[in-house]
């Protein structure tokens, strides 16, 4: 009697560190979508890397900001002052090396600059960290399938309302019951990637039958999933949320409706969520994990 009352009170709290978690999954704010008010400017940067970019956009942004102006005013100046009225004899001369050389050493020291700032933001991201977690994500016609490699099981992850394809009354009930809303259609999947915050996730990207792209604006990442070939993309994220993303490579007819959902949750989340999916799709028992590491 004893026994199976402490079974019961440990299957108890089982279900509600279960169901803790999965309130938590289902109660995070959206960050990464895209926002009609600010339709402007980036989705808010939650990675290094997507600061990195964000900083380059801005630094390219002022140095072409000078060259337009600087265009558009030699054009107006040269316009008004050289024009048959004011200048009826024009110039004969063929060549003017001072100015020649200007023209050419100029934009070369303008190209060495960005260059300078721009290739450590590409080798940082390029460069493969040692991941906390490795997940592999292939691209099919059309939907995204990940595996979680370290614990040796995958899910197909697919558009809410992709047998649709356009916002029907039934797909926002459907959008609903899976904690999002209308606004979040052609976005949201009926399984999400899950990692835990502040965390290094090395993501393998390939493809399966044509290319596609897998990317997280707000991570600042992005990888073509090519067939036959494994490539990798990691991201380090620093706030708990969702974050939306869609296949990025014209990759045929369903292409807009194959959707990238990543929730990133608190470590203990993560853990009770990843307990729950071994168990779902059948992975390998973090037990036998232990005491094969042994
Ligand atoms: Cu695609």
């Amino acid at each position: 009697m004893r026994i199976a009352k402490l079974f019961a009170g440990f299957a108890a709290l089982l279900t509600a560190t279960g169901a803790h978690a999965q309130a938590a999954l289902d109660n995070l704010e959206i960050i990464g979508k895209p926002n009609a008010e600010t339709s402007l400017s980036f989705q808010p940067a939650v990675t290094e890397l997507a600061r990195d970019l964000h900083w380059l956009d801005q630094f390219v942004f002022v140095i072409i900001t000078v060259i337009t102006l600087f265009v558009t005013a030699l054009l107006l100046w040269c316009a008004y002052r050289f024009n048959a009225k004011r200048n009826p004899n024009a110039a004969t001369f063929t060549h003017h090396s001072t100015l020649e050389v200007a023209w050419t050493m100029v934009p070369v020291i303008i190209l060495v600059i960005i260059g300078a700032f721009s290739v450590p933001v590409l080798f940082k991201q390029q460069r493969i960290p040692e991941g906390d977690i490795v997940i592999k994500a292939t691209g099919y016609q059309w939907y995204w399938g990940y595996e979680y490699v370290d614990h040796g099981f995958g899910f197909d992850s697919i558009m809410i309302g992709a047998g649709e394809n356009r916002l029907t009354p039934d797909v926002e009930a459907e959008l609903v019951e899976a904690g999002y809303s209308k606004d979040e259609f052609l976005l949201a999947t009926d399984t999400a990637v899950v990692v835990p915050v502040n965390k290094t996730i090395v993501m393998q990207v390939t493809g399966a039958d044509v290319i596609h792209s897998w990317t997280i604006p707000a991570f600042g990442v992005k990888q073509d999933a090519v067939p036959g070939r494994l490539a990798a993309l990691w991201f380090k994220a620093e706030k708990e949320g969702i974050y939306f993303g869609q296949c990025s490579e014209l990759c045929g007819q369903a292409h807009a409706y194959m959707p990238i959902t990543v929730k990133v949750v608190s470590q203990e989340v993560y853990d009770a969520w990843l307990e729950g999916a071994i168990e779902e799709y059948a992975g390998t028992p973090l037990s036998v994990q232990v005491a094969s590491a042994n």
